[in-house]
């Protein structure tokens, strides 16, 4: 997640990442205030097996999952970030990491380019749009200039392609060799690399980019009238969006912990369940949350990241279990896990997912629906429930 000042990021990230569990429990690296766990959303397969389940690794409410994924709060970009100016160089490492972007912009105008408040509708935030796509294309640009001669001379040297030179180059950024490949091919670089110029390079970095780092971009504060046309403006612009309105995600959030309301995340309006508790401030801030969600359907927040999961990095869900007759892990948790997978992945894929012996060791697996073997290759689909037989744990 990233964006310039006062568009909404730290609103996002507090009405988004849930501050009750600690990062540490999950498997991510650092710990670090800017780093939260988020939810994706999904109709859990309990409800079409008729059962109640136990989730370990996910919750489910009233039939609906919630699965947790990793959410980063990128401070600092500023121009010239990719020279190294402001956190340029923190931000960039921070971005690196990211498999999708969320880019926040303040669709309402209310912030001139550097964040500072202007009246709604000054502000431009198709600039902003650019400004990101292009300080990123600068950044990998910068990535393979800074070796450019030495990729040149290794890959004439070696008869190596230059892609597979350059490729090694933004191992970092989990680039491979193929993208690179297709990115050249896309933009009909036939040129030999020697005479490749800046501009070519440009070009090329671009390619990376867009399939490397795809942006979903949250235009932010659509509740304030000035939005509406800029919203219109969007639609033309050839970019994916989602209308947002963090401010009130984040009321409702807090008025759901303060259980004076019944409200899931991503749902389309919400229940009072304790009216005499609310003081008239609170009920005047509810009352302006239905009119965002009459608008627009929902406040976006959870729309973004499932875009982002679903959309955007084609990720499926699968549910592994232990035994296939009650759909429970070895501790009798039924429907213990749901686990977040690339759609072209296979039996095997998510047995290493799992745990790297039990890839390994990997025998068969079992779709517990129709309680047929399925082999080491087979394609797994949304929503599988899945049981891998391996040789880790038979005795
Ligand atoms: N109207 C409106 N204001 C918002 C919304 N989200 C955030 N804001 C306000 O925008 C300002 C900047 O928000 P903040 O989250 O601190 O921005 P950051 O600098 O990008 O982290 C604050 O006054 C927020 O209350 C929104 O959806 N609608
Ligand atoms: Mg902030």
């Amino acid at each position: 997640m990233l964006g310039k000042a006062n568009v909404g990021k730290s609103t996002f990230f507090n009405a988004a990442t849930d501050s009750s569990v600690q990062v540490a429990n999950f498997p991510f690296t650092t710990i670090n205030p800017n780093i939260g766990v988020a939810y994706v959303r999904v109709h859990c397969v309990c409800n079409e097996l008729g059962i109640s389940d136990n989730p370990v690794n996910s919750r489910c409410i009233s039939g609906v999952r919630y699965i947790p994924v990793k959410l980063i709060d990128v401070a600092g970009l500023v121009r010239g970030a990719h020279l190294g100016r402001g956190l340029g160089n923190k931000f960039l490492d921070d971005a690196r990491q990211a498999d999708v972007l969320i880019h926040v912009i303040d669709i309402s105008g209310s912030t001139d380019e550097e964040g500072k408040p202007v009246n709604p509708g000054e502000g431009n935030p198709f600039i902003d749009i650019q400004f990101v796509e292009e300080e990123f294309d600068l950044w990998i640009r910068s990535i393979i200039l800074r070796d450019w001669d030495k990729i040149i001379r290794e890959s004439e040297n070696l008869k190596q392609r230059v892609e597979t030179v350059i490729s090694n180059r933004l191992s970092g950024l989990s680039i491979n060799e193929q993208l690179i490949r297709n990115s050249v091919d896309q933009i009909d670089l036939t040129k030999k690399p020697a005479e490749w110029t800046d501009d070519d390079l440009l070009l090329l970095s671009k390619q990376i980019r867009v399939k490397s780092k795809p942006i979903i971009i949250a235009a932010n504060k659509a509740d304030l009238q000035s939005s509406d046309l800029n919203l219109e403006k969007l639609k033309g612009f050839g970019r994916p969006f989602i209308p947002t309105v963090c401010e009130a995600e984040l009321v409702l959030k807090k008025a759901s912990s303060k259980n004076f309301i019944y409200y899931l995340p991503g749902d389309s309006n919400f229940e009072i369940k304790r009216g005499d508790k609310l003081s008239s401030e609170q009920i005047s801030a509810l009352n302006k949350v239905s009119q965002v969600l009459k608008k627009f359907g929902s406040t976006g927040i959870q729309q973004i990241l499932n875009h982002a999961c679903f959309q955007m990095l084609k990720k499926i869900v699968v549910y592994p279990v232990e035994d296939e007759y009650k759909f429970t892990d070895k501790n009798g948790n039924v429907l213990p896990d749901a686990r977040i997978i690339s759609a072209n992945s296979t039996a095997k894929d998510l047995a290493f997912l799992i745990h790297n012996d039990l890839g390994k060791g990997f025998l068969y697996a079992i779709d517990v629906r129709t309680k047929q073997r399925i082999g080491a290759e087979h394609m797994l689909k949304n929503n599988d429930i899945i049981k891998i037989v391996s040789t880790t744990g038979r005795k």
